[in-house]
């Protein structure tokens, strides 16, 4: 096991913004940082009235946080707010010998850590180019720094084009689109096949269980795990329904707040397993103390990605550990979704018999015109 790297983690409240709710970011960013290798020491957060555009927070902080680096001996310092090129390159001016990242580098670094197929390899590849680019004009300090380095958010892309300029990076990144587009058109084509198949997309936020809720309705064995974006690729099951028949499950990478459209604009096609679907089913957490922020996330993504007329199933997940207030409060004010557990196998059965149901209304539709 390599040591893990120690991290701070930086969160902001602004006056337009609830502290509990920059708590809660902070704890997801605690939990993202532990996902990518990190071990966090400790986690500040500052009240500002607006961003600081040198270093996003205030000089005073920095040297407070810089501090807290030498003392916890932490090499690491990661911000829960999105940094610009130059805020990192003041930031790490300021702090030297410390890797200054943000959330979207922290997700990237666990892309990279989680992908597994060619064309999930390719499109982390993708989004870390481009989020490299903007941070690229007078980085070659850090550039050089990183191609050199091990660790968060240093693999990925090769070395060789990190040390030249954004011209080449740029025609890295249309080079590796045309290699995913030839990938999408075989997954296109192996679409086309599944034609008449009732399809059901499974999404949701991160580690909502829906690779334990795919798992359970179709008897297979996604990998499941507690962590954010368990699942980066997405996997098609067969349910069947009797008669011979079957429809088929995909599960697909998890939704999680605060997502740069770079990178939704990059998984689009992995999530697009979900903008073929005939129906949509939405997991979300019953237990996550945020889940209203959770179902707008999953909402506003959808919107993007999925036509309105696409039935949609709303699926409460971890119905076991919720407490009886939160199970009162969903049934009032989501009489139509479905309370389950599919790790402890509650509510499958409904939930099954609804997804045939909708199979058939749909098959007979088909038939009728
Ligand atoms: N208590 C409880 N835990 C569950 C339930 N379903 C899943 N889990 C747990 O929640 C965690 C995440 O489960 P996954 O199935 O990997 O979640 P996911 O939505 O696929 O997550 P990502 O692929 O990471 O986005 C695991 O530790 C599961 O064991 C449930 O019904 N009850
Ligand atoms: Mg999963």
């Amino acid at each position: 096991m390599p040591e893990l790297e120690k991290a701070i983690l930086v969160g902001i409240v602004t006056p337009r913004m609830r502290k509990s709710t920059v708590e809660e970011h902070l704890a997801e960013l605690k939990r993202l940082a532990e996902t990518a290798g990190a071990l966090v020491t400790r986690s500040f957060l500052q009240r500002v009235q607006a961003f600081n555009p040198a270093t996003l927070i205030g000089e005073g902080k920095v040297h407070e946080i810089k501090a807290a680096l030498a003392e916890d001996s932490a090499g690491l310092v990661i911000f829960d707010d999105d940094l610009s090129g130059s805020q990192v390159r003041n930031l790490e001016e300021r702090l030297p010998g410390i890797k200054v990242l943000d959330r979207t580098g922290i997700i990237l670094a666990i892309f990279a850590k989680h992908a597994v197929t060619a064309e999930s390899r390719l499109m982390v590849e993708v989004a870390q180019l481009q989020y490299l680019v903007p941070r690229l004009s007078h980085a070659w300090t850090h550039l050089s720094r990183q191609a050199g380095g091990k660790g968060i958010g240093m693999n990925g892309p090769g070395e060789t084009q990190l040390e030249t300029d954004r011209r080449i990076i740029r025609r890295k990144i249309q080079e590796l689109k045309a290699k995913l587009e030839k990938i999408e058109g075989a997954r296109e084509r192996q679409a086309e096949r599944r034609q008449g198949i009732f399809q059901v997309g499974i999404v949701g936020y991160t580690n909502a269980g829906k690779s334990t809720l795919t798992n359970r309705l179709t008897n297979s064995n996604v990998y499941v795990k507690d962590q954010l974006f368990a699942t980066l690729d997405s996997t098609i099951r067969k349910l069947y329904i009797g008669d011979g028949k079957f429809i088929l499950l995909s599960d697909t990478v998890g939704f999680i707040r605060k997502l740069p459209p770079h990178l939704l604009d990059t998984f689009k096609s992995t999530l697009g397993a979900a903008s073929n679907a005939d129906c949509i089913l939405n997991v979300v957490d019953a237990t996550a103390p945020d889940y209203l922020e959770h179902l707008e996330i999953t909402h506003k993504i959808l919107e993007d990605l999925i036509a309105p007329e696409i039935p949609r199933i709303l699926v409460f997940n971890k119905a076991e550990t919720a407490t009886p207030e939160r199970l009162e409060e969903l049934r009032t004010h989501y009489p139509e979704a479905l309370l389950v557990s599919a790790k402890e196998n509650i509510g499958m059965e409904r939930l099954k018999q609804t997804l045939i149901q909708l199979e058939m209304k749909n098959h007979s539709a088909k038939q009728n015109g």
